[in-house]
């Protein structure tokens, strides 16, 4: 091509498309759930190890919650379900909730 540069915008625009907020998932303390039981659905339904597991639920119980994981809305709506449902059939009331991250 010869004279390619004359077919080239004189300006680009950037599509300014906002990234889709990720989503927290948040685990809440309960006097009523043992400490076994949370360590277990943290390890089947967010994929931690013993250790991660055990952290993250001692942080909660002491602080009241704990971050568990971010993701996508959907992903983080869905793994929150899961894990709200595993406790449910198990007969506790374990509470997981997700937010927009700031
Ligand atoms: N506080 C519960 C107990 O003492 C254990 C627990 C920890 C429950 C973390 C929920 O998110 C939680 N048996």
């Amino acid at each position: 091509m010869a004279d390619d540069t004359t077919l080239k915008p004189t300006s680009k625009t950037k599509p300014k498309t906002e990234r889709p907020k990720l989503h927290k998932v948040l685990l809440l303390n309960d006097d009523y759930t043992p400490r076994d039981f949370v360590t277990l659905v943290l390890k089947a339904v967010f994929r931690m190890s013993e250790e991660a597991g055990y952290r993250v639920m001692m942080t909660a119980h002491k602080m009241g919650s704990c971050v568990v994981m971010v993701a996508a809305k959907d992903i983080a709506e869905t793994k929150a379900t899961e894990a709200v449902d595993l406790a449910k059939e198990a007969g506790f009331p374990l509470m997981f909730t997700t937010e927009p991250e700031e």
